[in-house]
This record gives structure tokens, sequence and C-alpha cells, in this order.
């Protein structure tokens, strides 16, 4: 196998700046080497490559190997009598033919033979279309008419903004700040304070037997509009019947307010609260005024900036 890349080693400087050249020339739909003198004739045979292309893809997915091979071997001998006549798709093609071991050797002219052969050893036609496919895209997406290059950079602008915000938005959920959660006192080790902020609702904070006491969990937001509180799922002799909420903003304590929740006892529902205003707030404090069975708790809260 040759390598037509000694140009250019392959340093991490080198492959950031090629990637990222690649992606910006993806998102562009464009390939600026592709200047060729006919382009109607240049397109109708990229076109026809790509029919073959898809055509190769569906015979081997249904297992139909030979035909594929007699396909790639015909694309090929077309593609190598017309690289002669545009340098621009030579450049392209040379590099894909190398990998798959097509030797500068072989031209179109009398060599069905060779050809055939070069095909016979082919592990996968499949993958070989790819590698030639792979080459030609940029020059075939860059004659497409303006409407469809057009189109076909809006979605893939888009699905590229798509990826980014998955990207940031997973970012954000699993390493964005979370509330640090503190308790006046805890059932034991299985049962503490986080577990109200894991995101899990078979993890639980509960309260010692018979004790009364305090959860707090700290806002990074510095605002408060609204929490969803998930009862204690420690079935059946655990619930939190009525809390008192305490909203501080630093030392200052700018709201509080009592509620019955023991509509949400020993269910997987949630309580949700939602203050006429949203409060600056650095802390929030949730006291168990009353519990059902021996001792109170909560699974989850969920407090939303
Ligand atoms: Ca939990």
């Amino acid at each position: 196998m040759t390598s037509s890349s000694a140009a250019s080693p392959r340093t991490p400087s080198n492959i950031a700046r090629r990637t990222i050249a690649s992606l910006l020339s993806w998102l562009r739909v464009s390939d600026t080497t592709a200047a060729p003198e006919e382009p109607e004739k240049l397109s109708r045979l990229l076109r026809d490559w790509y029919t073959r292309f898809q055509a190769i893809e569906r015979l081997s997915a249904v297992g139909l190997e030979q035909p594929a091979k007699e396909l790639i071997v015909s694309a090929v001998a077309s593609l190598l009598a017309a690289k002669t006549q545009w340098p621009a798709l030579a450049s392209r093609c040379d590099p894909a033919f190398a990998e798959l071991g097509l030797g500068a050797d072989i031209t179109a002219e009398g060599q069905r033979d060779a050809l055939d052969a070069w095909a016979e050893k082919l592990a996968s036609p499949r993958k070989a279309a790819f590698v030639i496919e792979r080459a030609l895209r940029p020059m075939r997406l860059s004659m497409l008419p303006w409407w469809q290059r057009r189109a076909l950079q809006a979605y893939r602008t888009l699905a590229a903004l798509c990826v980014v915000a998955s990207v940031l938005a997973m970012g954000w959920y699993f390493f964005g700040p979370r509330e640090v959660a503190t308790a006046s006192a805890s059932w034991g080790i299985l049962y503490p304070p986080w577990a109200v902020t894991d995101r899990d609702l078979d993890s639980n904070w509960v309260l010692p037997d018979g004790a009364l006491g305090w959860i707090e969990l700290t806002i990074p937001s510095r605002t408060l509009r609204s929490m969803r509180m998930w009862n204690v799922q420690k079935e059946p002799n655990y619930a939190t019947a009525r809390i008192a909420i305490e909203v501080f903003d630093g030392d200052r304590l700018v709201h509080t307010e009592e509620q019955d929740i023991s509509a949400t006892a020993h269910a997987r529902s949630s309580f949700h609260w939602v203050p006429r205003t949203p409060f600056p707030a650095t802390r929030v404090r949730i006291h168990v005024r009353a519990f059902l069975g021996l001792g109170g708790g909560f699974s989850q809260i969920q407090v939303n900036p």
C-alpha cells in the first residue's frame, strides 16, 4: 500500500487542523479543489458513481456479494477512465485506490482481468465502495444544484447545533453545579441527605425513627422559582405529612410557610411548590413538622431556578 500524505506529518496540530478543515468543509458542503473544466459531464459521472455505490450497499446488505463485486469493478473501471481527463478527480481517486490496493499501474484499458482479480480478493465490496465514496463525496456534493447544497448545508448546520446543544446539556446535567444537601440528622448511612439530590427515586433521606428535623439545600443559581418534593419511599412505615419551608438569602429569612403533603405519602407522586413570586435565595430549609408511621424524609427534592 502506498501513501500520498508524506508532505504533512501526523503531528497533533496537523491532525487538529485537518479535522477542523474537514468539519468546516462538511458544514459548507463545498470543495474548493474541485475545478472541473466540464462540470456537467463530471457531475453526471459522479451521480452515476453514487447510484452504483447505493446499489453496492443494497446488494451487500442482502448478501449478494458477487453482483456487488461486479458492480464495483465496473464502477472503478469508469473512474479509472475518467480520472485521466480531470486532474481534480484523479487527486480524489488516487489516494482511495491506493488505500484499496489498486496500484498506480492499473488503468482502465485492458485491465479488466486485473480488476476482476482485485475484486475477488476483496473481503467486503461495501467497505471498498465506502472508501471511494468518502473520497468523492465532497466533490459530488459541491456539484449539486445550489438549492440542494443550501438545503444540505442547513440540515447539517442544524444537526451540528443539535449535537453541540446535546453535549452541553449532558455536560450541565452531569457536571453542572448541584445543590448540596445537609440535614439535622439521618436514619443511618443508607439514608443520607445527598440522597435527595441524586435524581434517583429509590434512594431516600430519612430522619431517625420518631424524630422531627430538617433538610437544607444550597441553591447555586441564587434564584428559587419552584420546588418539587418526592415523599420518602421507605415503605410502608415512613412518610412526611407536614412541612415548613424556609427560604434564606444568605442569613436573611425571606419566606416561610407550612404545607400539608400527606397526600403524597407512600406514593411516587410529588408535591410541587410554586411561590407567587420567585425568591432571590441561596438556600432552602425544609422542616419535617409531622410524619406518618415511624418517621419522615424525602426521596428527592428538585429545586428549579
Ligand atoms: Ca433520591
